[in-house]
């Protein structure tokens, strides 16, 4: 394609936790590139999601949701990687949740008028309202003054009303060549998503406490003929959080490992075999040597 006609462009997708941001990455590229469950805190680095649709190329970047706690550095690391997110982008995403307006939105909303890029406002989750009125009192509140570039209410679960936000995103993309070739689809390996859908299924499968001191590594990740052979090791920070990862018998950890297999096996498409293994490494999340070692690398 004649490099002239093509555009091309960052968009951050940022927010407090669990407003949406990676389920609405998802279903723009549609795809799962970034790991979703209903706890806070679930992204913990910068994800690229590169959708190319013609001359159009579109790179989002996911971020952790960002938060006041800033208690352990693993906080601080998420809060300093969203942050970052925000610099040399050429539009913002701020996506809020329809239902509540809480402190860390104002934190998050400083941070993006602090940018430089212009913001684009998604209230996300409306098909939680009973009807769509709803909506306009919190809409007027939000839209304070020329704070933001563009208003979309949307529903990134139930892929409602998204074809405006599509379109927005194309339009402001700016003239130059891709970035990425057309059929990359995110800038992370497949080991790195790997881990993600095993931390995944141990946030969505276990308690509210247990998954903010679980990291994953992915030990060994070999193609053997049709079978794709990943070893993994879980870390959590005691003992008695490593009984409940193993559960009864082995049983909780086998429920993670073959939920994890089967969404492996649909993203590599391939036949895999998946192994993982619990060990107790206290105070990971709060030892910046630590987070390095399991690959938290500042982007
Ligand atoms: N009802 C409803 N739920 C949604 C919608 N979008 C996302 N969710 C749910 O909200 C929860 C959080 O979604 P995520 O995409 O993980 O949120 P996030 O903003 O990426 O969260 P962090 O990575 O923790 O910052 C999940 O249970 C999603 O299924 C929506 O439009 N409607
Ligand atoms: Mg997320």
């Amino acid at each position: 394609m004649d490099e002239t006609s093509q555009h091309c462009g960052y968009v951050a997708i940022v927010g407090r936790p669990n407003v949406g941001k990676s389920t609405l990455l998802n279903y723009l590229l549609g795809q799962k590139v970034s790991i979703t469950s209903r706890k806070p805190q679930t992204t913990r680095h910068q994800v690229l999601g590169i959708l190319t649709e013609g001359s159009e190329q579109i790179i989002f970047v996911d971020t952790p949701g960002m938060h006041k706690e800033q208690g352990k550095a693993i906080n601080r690391y998420m809060n300093r990687t969203a942050n970052s997110a925000l610099a040399h982008v050429d539009l913002i995403l701020f996506v809020v949740d329809r239902m509540r307006w809480t402190p860390e939105d104002d934190m998050v909303f400083r941070a993006v008028k602090a940018a430089d890029a212009p913001v684009a406002l998604v209230i996300n989750k409306i098909d939680m309202l009973d009807g769509r009125d709803e909506l306009l009192p919190y809409s007027e509140k939000l839209m304070m003054g020329d704070d933001f570039d563009g208003l979309f209410p949307i529903s990134a679960l139930s892929k409602k009303d998204l074809t405006p936000l599509r379109q927005y995103l194309g339009a402001q993309m700016p003239h130059g060549p891709h970035f990425f070739p057309e059929e990359q689809v995110t800038d992370r390996t497949e080991r790195f998503l790997a881990a993600e859908l095993i931390r995944e299924k141990i946030v969505r499968q276990l308690g509210d406490e247990l998954p903010y001191t679980t990291a994953v590594e992915i030990e060994s990740f070999k193609q053997e003929g049709r079978v794709l052979h990943i070893d993994a090791l879980i870390y959590v920070e005691r003992a008695g959080q490593k009984a409940i990862m193993i559960g009864e018998k082995g049983s909780r950890l086998r429920s993670i490992g073959t939920d994890a297999r089967k969404d492996m096996e649909h993203a590599f498409d391939t036949k895999v075999m998946l192994k993982l293994w619990v060990k107790v490494k206290s105070g990971w999340s709060d030892d910046d040597r630590a987070l390095r070692s399991l690959g938290f690398d500042e982007r």
